[in-house]
């Protein structure tokens, strides 16, 4: 039988004229592409827009910043029940996809290093986005004029003023001191231990269950207690506890995570404690470590006013503002304390990218209008604008100011930028938000649009020593009038100790409600094992040597060994207001890192890391003054000879 060919009809056997299959091809595409470019309007949560889009463009896991809700998230919920938090994407600035790059001699020092030591990126041509754009930067960097010499630690030893261990290691002469600096070292060893024992590689010690954890802010990258304690463990002659952990950085340190990391935490810890240990010991593979490390934080600064946001995937380099940060804003302690550690990546490296990205938002920061001469807590980084006009000394804010003083001091005190911003914050600060309670007390409240609230956090505390190491800078008249501020305001903090049952400080203490430096609401009550008011004692030792301090540290001291010391490693507790403490699990990196470094340096000789050489980060980790002209001489010097 022949089937004959019906005019019109297509030969598929469909039975369907040529313009209606196109019609149903048409309808069809429209009715995927609809699909698929709905899943991106799908809210972040929804598991199907996790299955189809690629890990980099989903919501990344995390917890909230380290200026005020770094530590204390373990104190909601139990560790194990963390879960993602919304987050504002950035996506549209950063690429996630993978480029394929050409084979190109590597430019870099780092790079160099690198390939000599065999290392495992020679071969590796196809690589994401923000390797990408860091070596394109790099290599911008050089054409722009990156010097070609070399970073030499013979010279930058010779610019030093002092030895950085002091004559004795810091050894006080007083014997009673002399103890309670060996009690310190006895409880850094005690953290260590533990720390070794149970969690070793992990980010913290969990104390009580005696197991590590791992925690969110980080990225992937582990190991934060080590790499917050080497220069604690150097500083405290603890060599054979520094050499297992300079091991560990050698052989365990893994870079290429690819998670969700605070830019924040990642900085001042890990940037911050690989830098400090380079210095003090010279040791090549702390540098090298960090250039590595610095490289991939770069892809963050990618945004249209190159204010970075909070949070970097470390592996593509997308980034993203914090989902509780208001609309999509970065936050001013956050883009405002990597200046320190940026300088010193530009050192080691010899490329200025490094430099010229923490200029940039100096730049942008003082150009912008301030609300009475405050920077509130919230910016955007599309448009470079404030988002909401809270002001604090505290949480949000903190090391945005401790940073500008310190670059001016890292900076040999030729930053002139940096003072003139961080005098100017600084008398706003005090016309409107430093305040004197009924009883005596000096504190600095929050400003939230024009109202005060009459709250100082514990994170606040630093502001003692940080007025106290600026008085010498600012107008000569007003020198007594700063000692005198910091004092007060170290007091005050002081008072928040003493007006505890435990003898510690809660997480933030009022001044309204009928009390005064003690928490009213039952949520401010916890003590975290933070450092900022023993790194006040220590720097108000420093400069004045009122023996008060070194007692009001001893008393810490007793404090933390009483009610923080379970027994395998010192936790932190709940309520310092109660006898019958509850421990809440966490050895905090930074216990090690400042609390238990600033302790040693407040029953130190002056001469143990002096304060003419060298600054602490705003996690302690020393970084020397960048000695420009010395350094220039000293090349001079070595040109001539060699000529
Ligand atoms: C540390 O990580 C740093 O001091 C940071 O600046 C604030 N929070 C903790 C300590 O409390």
């Amino acid at each position: 039988m022949v089937f004959r060919k019906l005019p019109g009809v297509s030969a598929s056997g469909m039975g369907l004229r040529l313009s209606q299959k196109f019609m149903f091809l048409l309808f069809l595409s429209g009715l995927v592409t609809l699909c698929f470019g709905a899943l991106f309007f799908l809210p972040d949560s929804v598991r199907l827009k996790r299955i189809f889009l690629s890990k980099t463009e989903t919501q990344p896991v995390t917890v909230g910043s380290g200026s005020e809700n770094d530590a204390r998230e373990h104190l909601k919920k139990p560790r194990d029940q963390e879960h993602p938090r919304g987050m504002t994407s950035a996506k549209g600035e950063t690429s996630t996809k993978l480029k394929t790059l050409s084979r190109k001699p590597s430019v870099s020092h780092e790079a160099t290093e690198e390939r000599l030591a065999g290392g495992k990126a020679q071969e590796d041509f196809t690589l994401p986005r923000s390797k990408a754009e860091s070596a394109s930067e790099r290599a911008t960097a050089s054409d722009r004029g990156a010097t070609s010499d070399t970073f030499s630690y013979a010279k930058f030893k010779g610019c030093l003023l002092k030895a950085p261990l002091g004559r004795d290691n810091g050894k006080p002469s007083d014997p009673r001191t002399d103890e309670r600096r060996e009690k310190v070292k006895e409880m850094m060893k005690f953290a260590w231990d533990n720390y070794k024992r149970y969690a070793w590689g992990k980010n913290e010690l969990r104390p009580v269950t005696r197991n590590g954890h791992i925690g969110n802010m980080f990225g992937g990258l582990r190991g934060a207690s080590i790499i917050d304690s080497l220069d604690t463990l150097y500083i405290m002659g603890l060599m054979e506890e520094y050499n297992d952990a300079k091991e560990w950085v050698q052989t365990s340190l893994d870079l290429n995570s690819n998670g969700e990391a605070s830019l924040f935490e990642v900085n001042i810890r890990y940037v911050g404690g690989l830098l400090s240990a380079y210095y003090l010991t010279g040791e090549e593979v702390f540098k090298s470590k960090v250039l590595e490390l610095g490289e991939k934080l770069l892809p963050a600064f990618n945004t249209p006013t190159g204010i970075p946001r909070g949070v970097i995937n470390l592996g593509s380099g997308t980034s993203w503002s914090w989902g509780w940060a208001s609309a999509g804003s970065s936050i001013l302690a956050e883009f405002g304390t990597l200046h320190l550690e940026f300088v010193h990546l530009t050192e080691l490296s010899r490329n200025s990218i490094y430099t010229e990205k923490v200029m940039n938002i100096r730049k942008l920061l003082n150009k912008i209008e301030k609300p009475h001469g405050l920077y509130p807590n919230f910016l955007s980084p599309v448009s470079g604008n404030w988002v909401q006009h809270h002001v604090s000394i505290g949480g949000l804010g903190d090391s945005f100011y401790e940073y500008l003083i310190k670059s001016y001091l890292m900076s040999d005190k030729t930053d002139d930028d940096a003072k003139k911003m961080y005098y100017g914050a600084l008398e706003a600060i005090e016309a409107n938000l430093v305040q004197k309670s009924p009883g005596g007390l000096t504190y600095m409240a929050e400003w939230r649009g024009g109202i005060l609230d009459h709250k100082m956090g514990h994170l606040a505390c630093f502001s003692g020593g940080m007025i106290g190491i600026g008085a010498d800078d600012g107008a000569p008249e007003k020198r007594q009038h700063y000692l005198d501020l910091a004092a007060e305001i170290t007091h005050t903090c002081h008072e928040s100790y003493t007006r505890s049952a435990t003898k510690l400080g809660p997480e933030a203490f009022r001044f309204d409600g009928g009390g005064e430096a003690t928490a009213t609401r039952l949520n401010d009550r916890y003590y975290i094992l933070r450092p900022e008011v023993i790194e006040s004692y220590m720097y108000m030792w420093r400069l004045t040597h009122d023996p008060k301090y070194r007692e009001w540290g001893w008393e810490a001291v007793e404090a933390l060994e009483q009610h923080c010391r379970v027994e395998s490693g010192f936790s932190g507790i709940r309520d310092v207001y109660t006898m019958t403490v509850s421990h809440d699990n966490m050895q905090q990196s930074f216990f090690l890192s400042e609390t238990l470094k600033y302790l040693y340096l407040l029953f130190s000789d002056d001469d143990l890391l002096p304060l003419e050489d060298w600054v602490f980060n705003t996690e302690a980790h020393p970084l020397p003054i960048v000695r420009k002209t010395c350094l220039q001489d000293k090349a001079t010097q070595d040109k001539t000879v060699s000529i």
